[in-house]
């Protein structure tokens, strides 16, 4: 007011009038405004309803991480939790990092897709010592501590290698097959140690150990990315003296980029080397249809609503149980035409 007093002065008195209640109504205004929006604030920050979910992300490797990713945020947001999502980039000492600042932050819960099985306790008994509860995803971890962490929400690994074998053994490809002396398996798998790598191998090696005329004859780690699935490939068709039969792949990514260095081969993928993959991507759905990949084991990474219900639930106490396994489907030239419509990822 006092900064327009001079303006005022010397001006007609209608306008003056105007002039000072228009300038009177804006301050009122700003006032009413300003003090919502200082409640709004107050609010926020007295609201104990907001939950904090530090989320400790492997990297973004393959089709599968991504759209873990995308459906963990996208819960978080509908469910009105605050996410902090840290991406390790491959690197478990980052994924240590990132949960020592969740415990410095006191997050309400940490959320952990463990890129290998071992070496965990340290961190997690940290947790533990802070009082923030963990949920393992994805993921399992080896421990012989107990009670680290509270639930744990992922696949079946060692079914979904079960899986893999017995569509083999039962696929006509194989039933067709005259001569069944030697069937050479090469297996292109994940990162060395973790626990989709050593449990979808277990899971297909119970069934091929089954069969003697079932080999594998070379094994090499991939690390679930599209890339090394080739160059690992391109390595067996390069050095291995046997004829390959069958390319086990522990991922559709890494099948896909076996699938390229076959055609570059001057070979047939899906017909002189039968595929067979895991996750169950559109992609991989796609290579069905084109009759590139012979089958992909469903791994669902749309967990993203079950880790929100389950962190609400810790948050209020709640009993959970200390497993949550997703359920899998087989993917073939059967039903990938009538699937891939329902495919999110
Ligand atoms: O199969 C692969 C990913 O841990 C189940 O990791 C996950 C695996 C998935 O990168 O594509």
């Amino acid at each position: 007011m006092i900064l327009i007093m001079p303006y005022l002065m010397g001006v007609e008195s209608d306008l003056k009038k105007f002039v000072f209640y228009f300038v009177i109504l804006h301050l009122f205004i700003f006032f009413i405004v300003s003090c919502n929006k200082q409640d709004k604030i107050v609010e926020t920050k007295n609201n104990d309803e907001i939950i904090i979910l530090g989320f400790s992300q492997i990297g973004s490797e393959s089709s599968w991480r991504k759209a873990n990713t995308e459906s963990i945020e996208r819960a978080a947001e509908k469910k009105g939790i605050k996410l902090i999502y840290s991406n390790a980039n491959q690197n478990q000492e980052n994924q240590i990092m990132a949960i020592k600042q969740f415990i410095a932050k006191q997050v309400d819960v940490i959320a952990l897709s463990p890129i290998v099985e071992s070496g965990w306790n340290e961190i997690l008994i940290e947790a533990k010592k802070a009082k923030i509860p963990v949920i393992i995803t994805d993921r399992n971890i080896e421990t012989n501590e107990k009670y680290l962490y509270k639930t744990l929400i992922g696949a079946d690994f060692y079914t979904e290698g079960l899986k893999a074998a017995n569509w083999l053994i039962e696929s006509n490809y194989y039933k067709n097959l005259e001569d069944k002396t030697e069937i050479n398996i090469v297996e292109i798998k994940g990162n060395e140690g973790s626990s989709p790598t050593v449990k979808r191998k277990k899971g297909f090696e119970y069934v091929i150990k089954k069969n003697k005329n079932l080999k594998i004859i070379q094994s090499e780690n991939g690390d679930f990315l599209v890339s090394k699935g080739k160059e690992v490939m391109e390595n067996f068709l390069l050095t291995e003296k046997k004829r390959i039969d069958v390319v086990f792949a522990h991922n559709d990514d890494m099948a896909l980029g076996a699938i390229e260095a076959i055609e570059e081969k001057g070979m047939v993928p899906g017909k002189d080397i039968i595929i067979i993959s895991i996750d169950g991507t559109r992609a991989a759905l796609n290579s069905i249809l084109e009759g590139k990949l012979n089958c992909s084991i469903e791994c669902n990474p749309l967990i993203g609503d079950e880790l929100m219900e389950i962190t609400k639930k810790i948050v209020k106490k709640d009993s959970v149980p200390n497993k949550i396994i997703i359920d899998d489907m087989v993917f073939t030239i059967k039903n990938a035409k009538d699937e891939i419509k329902n495919r999110e990822y």
